[in-house]
């Protein structure tokens, strides 16, 4: 147990010139509660709060603390998870600090998921539901304030669901899992009789706002709420301080104050001459509020210092953010808080080492989702410069039935909501605050209707009165731009209730080309949604697409995606948010964009790419230590510092010989080398420098990059193998993934082809199961395909080939429905090719085979529809003489 004087007393005595250090050592002490706990993970016991009860055969655990475990690699769930949500008890046995008589005893919890129940020597100090808050308990009247105190804690995170504890505690829903426990620290705060206010929904007692600020000045109203708990009236003075970073004092203001009611609120303006702005990321300036509360003869009392950033931030529908006067595309990505193993139990170091992945992805703002984070990750906000989002874990529903929130909820979001406003007011990175995300999904899914509007209209008039001076915002999952079939609010066939523009600002989650869509609707929905909105400042405050770092493709384009499921190549991330910037940085209304997710984060429900229990969007490993190839897309887009990168590092052992090779670049042009021979200088533009079919030799390929950035020469290189010889060229078609073909034949996923629409036989797993095929040996080939009029253009070294076509009817019931010509440079190598007919009916694999001739380098099959759509499943062809 570590006992910490605080020195701030004495700071403001030298600083300040006025106090002895011997009235600097009469005020608060902060002492850590994070060690020598004892937990049982238990639901069903009683009795243990009281002192007698025996806990010497539990779990000695210090504080962050969960007993959850969740998320993991493979695509089994490890044996080591505990997903188990219901009820964690802890127990210490703790000595408070020598203190003064009369001295205020507070028990500081930084954060217990999800309700807590707390006893202080077998007496009940009081319950708190949320489990992402900071909260006190004043335990002055049941402290032993010299022998043994034994605090008791019961923590809760049951799932939540009608007649669970957690009924009315938000989040009702969410995807990301909640994990229990006491897993923020904890600590005993002591108080002279006359304090700050530390039962003001957690908040510090003192709170700054910014007035006006030109560049001559800046006003500062401050607001102290002060408690006398001294039974009698006593005289103090209240003395506010403004410091600079190095601890200067700039302005300051004294007010005496006779202390006759219990709750006192005392304020006064500031005047900064000359401000030094807080300006995002280019100078992160920050001063310090200081309240000082000394006795009638000068003895502090108190103190406490908040963080103080000068700076004015703007909305505007039509041009975007603007901090000081300056416009500023908040460029942002979203974090979860937790980490494999530790959960949310995480430390200050893994929170500075997230926001070191931020800054280096060049981000400038940041979301953080879905609820209230560490104080710490907000103090690193403002301290690096960047924007942030924050809120309440206000997610996916506001009742169980799809009914307007009831008394209880609707308690608990207010709570919660000052909780955030009141504990946070005093960051100068906190740009909005969030009153909720999706709220509206349940009815987007289908489950019935959903109102959430009465709940968001209370919060966001609590939130303007709480802090007028902050914009209030929400993300919207469904007004515009979903799944048609689930209605669009603007067109009025949704049986929702509409909400945008219900806060000041919106942002939109939207995940096209990956849960809704094509790619190319983003733009236009949002283009939808401004014009129908005109006067609301918009933002995206969600997309993203999933990547497993094990999972390759050898053109994203070659086949659908599975948002719910495996395989997650990692090159469709790439692809997805290439095409995604490309319309976002354009569209100069959207005052912030926040990429989904930073980080790889953990979700009970979550079977994807080569994961369990997590949802693999982020740009960055859970484990936080490999950056996906996305990454440095932003990082090349976002970032100044150097970036040169090879993409597809870990896709080594290769399908094919011949590929684009790609680097995500801030250089203007960069070079690239084979094996030491030299491929030619290609310019970079918007991050990406593009090396068109670059032919690998059979077995080890190095690829070096190389470029001068910023007078920097950077270079990358990565190592590519082939393992079969160039001639030999194998093709999933329709499918992002490649195939071992039960023969052991190596398929690439599709690619080489120009036109034409991938799709697959469905749902493939029961088709492959059921399906009869005429050569009855591997379904699976057969179940993806291209179709359409297409072409694919193979380069292969010239020579004479064996073509060998694979074919599945998919759809049509009758013969001559779909007739077409196969035609390989020129020559029409399967004419009226009917492929039911030929199969005998639907759903039969079929082949067809015939010979060709390579003389440049390319062969070109065209597949040219007589009648409905041309289609094949596979190609395979090999040469017909060794190469
Ligand atoms: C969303 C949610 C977020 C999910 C995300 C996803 O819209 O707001 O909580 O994690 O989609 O990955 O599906």
């Amino acid at each position: 147990m570590e006992h910490r004087r605080s020195c701030e007393a004495l700071i403001a005595a030298l600083s300040l010139g006025l106090m002895s250090m011997a009235a600097a050592q009469d005020a608060r002490i902060t002492t850590s509660l994070d060690t020598g706990w004892r937990f049982q993970q238990a639901s069903g016991l009683s009795g243990v709060e009281a002192p007698a009860f025996d806990d010497t055969r539990w779990t000695s655990v210090d504080i962050p603390h969960t007993w959850n475990r969740l998320g993991n690699g493979g695509i089994e769930r490890s044996p080591l998870s505990n997903d188990v949500q219901g009820v964690g008890w802890y127990r210490l046995h703790f000595k408070a600090p020598h203190a003064v008589a009369g001295s205020r005893y507070f028990l500081q919890f930084d954060a217990v998921s999800a309700i807590a129940d707390v006893w202080l020597n077998g007496e009940y100090l009081g319950k708190h539901q949320g489990a992402f808050s900071r909260f006190r308990f004043d335990a002055s009247s049941f402290i032993n304030r010299s022998g043994d105190n034994l605090l008791v804690v019961k923590a809760d995170n049951s799932r939540p669901q009608l007649g669970a504890s957690t009924q009315d505690v938000i989040p009702l829903s969410g995807d990301f899992f909640v994990f229990g426990g006491i897993y923020r620290s904890v600590a005993l705060i002591v108080t002279q009789p006359v304090h700050a206010d530390l039962m003001d929904f957690g908040g510090p007692g003192l709170y700054a706002r910014i007035l006006a600020i030109d560049a001559t000045s800046a006003t500062v109203q401050v607001s102290g709420r002060l408690v006398n708990d001294a039974g009698k009236q006593r005289q103090i003075m209240v003395e506010f301080a403004i410091e600079d970073a190095g601890g200067s004092l700039i302005a300051s203001k004294s007010l005496q104050s006779s202390a006759s009611a219990r709750a006192i609120a005392i304020h006064a303006r500031l005047r900064v001459a000359h401000p030094r702005l807080w300006q995002g990321t280019k100078d992160p300036y920050l001063y310090r509020t200081v309240m000082t509360i000394r006795s009638e003869n000068g003895v502090v009392l108190d103190r406490v210092t908040q963080p103080l950033g000068l700076r004015t931030m703007k909305f505007d529908p039509d041009q975007g953010f603007f901090l000081n006067g300056e416009h500023l595309r908040l460029n942002g990505a979203s974090m979860h808080q937790d980490r494999p193993i530790k959960g949310w139990a995480i430390s200050r170091a893994d929170q500075e080492e997230d926001f070191d992945l931020l800054r280096d992805l060049g981000a400038n703002s940041v979301r953080l989702a879905h609820y209230q984070h560490d104080q710490y990750s907000y103090e690193l906000a403002d301290t690096r410069g960047i924007v942030a989002w924050a809120e309440i874990p206000l997610v996916n529903k506001v009742s169980f039935d799809g009914s307007p929130a009831n008394a209880a909820l609707t308690a608990n979001a207010r709570q919660q909501l000052i909780e955030l406003v009141r504990q946070n007011y005093n960051h100068p990175s906190i740009a909005v605050w969030s009153l909720g995300n999706e709220i509206d999904l349940t009815a987007a899914q289908t489950r019935g209707p959903s109102r959430p509007a009465a709940l968001l209209t209370f919060l966001n008039e609590l939130a303007k009165r709480e802090d007028p001076s902050r914009a209030t915002t929400f993300a919207d999952c469904c007004e515009v731009g979903i799944a048609p079939q689930r209605g669009s609010v603007l067109s009025g066939a949704a049986p929702r209730e509409p909400i945008v523009g219900m806060a000041d600002t919106v942002g939109y989650n939207r995940y096209f080309g990956w849960y809704v869509g094509q790619i190319a609707d983003f733009g236009s929905m949002l283009d939808e949604a401004h014009s129908h909105h005109p006067h609301l400042p918009v933002s995206v405050s969600e997309y993203g697409a999933g990547a497993a770092l094990t999972q390759h493709s050898d053109d994203a384009e070659g086949g659908p995606i599975n948002p719910h499921g495996r395989p997650h190549p990692e090159e469709y991330q790439n692809w997805y948010h290439e095409k995604s910037l490309a319309m976002l940085a354009p569209r100069e209304y959207l005052w912030g964009t926040f990429i989904w997710n930073l980080f790889d984060f953990s979700s009970g429900s979550r079977r994807e790419g080569d994961l369990t229990d997590i949802n693999e969007k982020g740009l960055v490993s859970y484990d936080r230590q490999t950056r996906k190839d996305a990454f440095y897309f932003y990082r090349a887009n976002w970032s100044s510092e150097p970036t040169l990168h090879l993409v597809g590092r870990r896709y080594v052992d290769r399908a094919y010989a011949v590929y684009d090779v790609k680097a995500y670049s801030n250089a203007a042009e960069a070079r690239l080398s084979l094996n030491g021979d030299g491929l030619g200088v290609v310019p970079c533009r918007d991050g990406i420098c593009l090396w068109r079919q670059v032919h690998l030799r059979l077995g080890g390929n190095e690829l070096t990059a190389t470029a001068q950035i910023a007078g920097h020469a950077v270079s990358d290189s990565l190592r590519w193998t082939l393992s079969q010889s160039p001639a030999m060229v194998r093709i999933k078609a329709g499918d992002i993934s490649g195939y071992i073909s039960k023969d052991g034949q190596r398929y690439g996923s599709d690619m080489y082809f120009v036109g034409g629409n991938a799709g697959g036989v469905n749902p493939p797993d029961t088709a492959a199961g059921n399906r009869l095929s005429v050569l009855a040996e591997d379904a699976q080939l057969y179940e993806n395909f291209r179709e359409g009029e297409f072409t694919y253009r193979v380069p292969l070294p010239n020579g004479n080939y064996h073509v060998l076509l694979k074919f599945e009817e998919p759809t049509t019931t009758a013969a001559g429905e779909r007739v077409f010509d196969v035609v390989a440079n020129e020559l029409t190598r399967l004419e009226a090719l009917d492929i039911l007919a030929t199969a005998g009916g639907k759903l039969k694999g079929v082949d067809r085979a015939f010979d060709a001739a390579v003389s440049d380098g390319v062969l070109v099959l065209a597949f040219r529809p007589r009648r409905g759509k041309a289609l094949v499943s596979a190609l395979s062809i090999t040469p017909l003489e060794p190469h």
